[in-house]
Parts: C-alpha cells; sequence; structure tokens
C-alpha cells in the first residue's frame, strides 16, 4: 500500500509537470513559421484516470491498464476562446478514437477532457477511425470528416492487412453531442483525406477528397479531387475532378493530400497539404502549400516549389518514421495562424505564422521548374539580384559620403 501510495503521487505529479510545461519558439526560423521546442500532445499527455485503475484493491500494482501509443493527426478549431484539438489517440492495441485537448494559448498546456469521444457507428461498424478534419460549415454545424477503415470483405483468409478507407462524417453544435452521418459515397474503391469546404459551392457542400485504387498506394487514383454533393447527410460525390496532381520528382510525386480546410484570404484560398515521396527508407511524408482562385476553386493560382514543413530532428522517429501530417490549423482574430501537424504517426507540434506571411511565402515563393536546371536557375538569379542590391546600397553609401 506504501508503494501504491508513492508510485500515484509520482505519477500525478509527473503528470502535472508535463501539463504545464510553457512551450518556447525554437531560436532558429526560415522567416514563414517559428517551430517549438517541445510538442503539444503526446501519448504521455492522455490523462492518468484513462490509462489507470487507481483501486489498490483490484490493481494493486497500480499497473497500468489501458496503454496509449500515440496522440497525432490533429482536427483543430477555435471554439468558447479556446484552441481545441482533436487527435487521433491511438491505444497500444492499434485502435484509434478521438477525444478533445484544449488550451488557452494554442502553444502549450493542451489538457484533455475528461472522456473521449464516443463516435455514434452506422450499420456496418468501423474498425478504425482516424484523422478527424473539422470544419465550421456556414451552414452552422460543426463538421467532422475522418477515415473509417474497415476489413476488406473480399479480402483473402490469410490477408489480414487488405483494408478498405472511406469517409465518415460527424456533426456538432457543442463539440460534446455528435450526430453520425452517412459515410461519404464518392467513385473511388478508397477514399482518405476527404475535407469539407467551409462554405457552399453553388448552393452544394463541396469536399476535397483523394482518389485511391488500394488501401495504401494511390495508384491510378492520387491527386487532392474536387467534387460537390446536395445533401450532407447522405454525400454523395458523382464527379471527382482532381485538382492538385502527383507530378514525377516532386515532393508529391507518390500521393498527396488535402491537410485541413482551406482558409479564406483576400487573394484567394490558402491551402495546406501533405506530399509523399517514396525512398529507399520508405515513404517521405511533408507539408506543402498552394493557393485556388477565390472564384473558381478548382484553380490553383499560386503554388511554392518544395516543402513547406519538413520533419526535423526528433520529428523524423517515430511509429512512422520520416512524416510530417497536418489536418489542422487555427486562423485568430489577429492574423495569426497556428498550423498543428504530427511527427512520424506519433506526437502533436505547433507551428505559428500569420495570414500576412504565408501570402508572402505562397506568392512570392518560385515556382517548382521541374528540373535541375530550372532550380539552379531560379538560385542564380536569386543570387544575382543579391549582387546587384548590393551593388546599389554600396553605391548610395557613397554617395551620401561625398
Ligand atoms: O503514416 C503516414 C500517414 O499515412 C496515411 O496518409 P495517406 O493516406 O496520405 O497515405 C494516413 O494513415 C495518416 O494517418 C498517416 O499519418
Amino acid at each position: 500500500m506504501k508503494n501504491f501510495k508513492k508510485r500515484l503521487e509520482e505519477l500525478n505529479q509527473m503528470y502535472k509537470v508535463l501539463i504545464a510545461k510553457p512551450n518556447t519558439v525554437s531560436e532558429c526560423s526560415n522567416g514563414i513559421i517559428n517551430r517549438y521546442k517541445n510538442p503539444v500532445l503526446t501519448a504521455m499527455h492522455a490523462p492518468l484516470t484513462w490509462r489507470y485503475d487507481f483501486d489498490p484493491a483490484t490493481n494493486p500494482y497500480l499497473m497500468e491498464r489501458f496503454g496509449i501509443n500515440a496522440v497525432f493527426n490533429s482536427g483543430a478549431i477555435k471554439f468558447n476562446n479556446k484552441f481545441v484539438l482533436v487527435p487521433r489517440v491511438e491505444g497500444a492495441d492499434r485502435k484509434s478514437f478521438f477525444a478533445i485537448a484544449e488550451s488557452d494559448n494554442g502553444i502549450d498546456n493542451f489538457k484533455f477532457w475528461d472522456k473521449p469521444i464516443i463516435i455514434p457507428e452506422t450499420d456496418v461498424p468501423d474498425t478504425n477511425i482516424y484523422d478527424m478534419r473539422l470544419v465550421q460549415h456556414e451552414d452552422g454545424w460543426i463538421y467532422g470528416l475522418f477515415c473509417t477503415e474497415r476489413r476488406d470483405a473480399n479480402a483473402h483468409i490469410g490477408d489480414q492487412s487488405a483494408a478498405i478507407a472511406q469517409c465518415g462524417i460527424v456533426r456538432t453544435k457543442d463539440l460534446i453531442s455528435w450526430e453520425r452521418l452517412k459515410d461519404l459515397k464518392t467513385p473511388s474503391p478508397q477514399q482518405r483525406n476527404v475535407v469539407l469546404h467551409p462554405e457552399f459551392v453553388n448552393g452544394q457542400y463541396a469536399f476535397y477528397t483523394r482518389p485511391q485504387d488500394g488501401f495504401i498506394e494511390a495508384g491510378t487514383g492520387g491527386g487532392i479531387g474536387f467534387g460537390l454533393s446536395k445533401s450532407i447527410v447522405d454525400a454523395v460525390i458523382d464527379k471527382e475532378t482532381v485538382i492538385a496532381q502527383k507530378v514525377y520528382h516532386t515532393v508529391y510525386e507518390a500521393k498527396n493530400g488535402q491537410g485541413p480546410a482551406p482558409v479564406k484570404t483576400t487573394e484567394g484560398w490558402l491551402h495546406l497539404a501533405h506530399g509523399v515521396r517514396n525512398t529507399a527508407a520508405g515513404l517521405r511524408y511533408v507539408l506543402y502549400m498552394f493557393m485556388t482562385d477565390l472564384n473558381d476553386l478548382t484553380k490553383i493560382i499560386h503554388q511554392p516549389g518544395g516543402y513547406f514543413i519538413a520533419p526535423e530532428g526528433n520529428e523524423r522517429v517515430g511509429d512512422v518514421s520520416n512524416v510530417v501530417f497536418s489536418n489542422g490549423w487555427i486562423v485568430d482574430d489577429d492574423g495569426t495562424v497556428y498550423i498543428y501537424y504530427a511527427s512520424s504517426d506519433t506526437r502533436m507540434h505547433v507551428a505559428t505564422s500569420s495570414i500576412e506571411r504565408l501570402l508572402d511565402y505562397v506568392i512570392n515563393t518560385p515556382q517548382d521548374g521541374f528540373t535541375s536546371f530550372a532550380s539552379a536557375s531560379v538560385v542564380t538569379k536569386i543570387a544575382a539580384d543579391n549582387a546587384a542590391f548590393s551593388k546599389k546600397q554600396e553605391e548610395k553609401q557613397l554617395q551620401s559620403h561625398l
């Protein structure tokens, strides 16, 4: 009993310290974003009350009864003046579920609500659910679109990994009660990374999709698709138009996917997406940005070359290493943008920027020229412009001394 009490005190103390830990900006910035030193959510942030049975009679060794493996890929929304994250909480049993964590400032002290979210099931129960995109839609509801994964009914008996991924939809007004709607129907055999656009388009619900042939491989599918549905309660997309393709020898060569819902700006819709390429060490996931036209959501009007955020340092290692993934960002009233991204399917981080900076980044960063020659030419031009600028500065200084 003495050990039990001591261990309980230690556990509580460690948890308290973790939750209260301040986060600070990492020293080195590229001028586009600020990264932060600590992750904002990890498996260790899962409340002790979810993991332990605190009754010495039933748990005399104070063992962990439900292990949490990872907390990652989080939807995000500002709600009741709090920064709210809805991450994929993955148990040691590999199943993931959703839970709400909130913070006052968006960069530290994230604390989970007492209980996870119970997502109601459809007639065909989900085996696994993950990667919720939260969207405040102009129809007044907050929607959560997520991936629902079920075993492939046509899988061979010995194949225990064949799965079908589709898009599940829930909605809420208070983040407490969640109504499950029918899964989205599209022409694609598999769907992941489906995101609801926050506004009606031609009076219809608009979706970003990611058609794919297989569970992992995009195959002949891939690219970020776009489609409309008259209904959200029984959402059906008849026609998917790919608006952002996979492209040879880019960071989105193998597949890509829309991140959170795009943000409306005066210049266009700002999009955050992930791009995937294959390497000898496996898939590498990075984040990239682009902008679509205010009047034609299928038209990309700006796209910086390369990645916006790639895994760095400790972010590079985890359950699925060399991955960054984002399905949530929050634009605050002052224009600050909080970009929530997960590293290596293990933990959540925040990076901050502003609408002004992101517009500058997206509009003025050279686009991918698709060849080494084009890249070297861009660098040569920047260097030449800098040399000309320095010369001008020197001449100005000389003249001011005359
Ligand atoms: O493991 C990396 C990511 O893989 C999937 O993303 P995508 O469908 O683009 O390949 C998802 O399972 C995602 O959750 C995961 O982070």
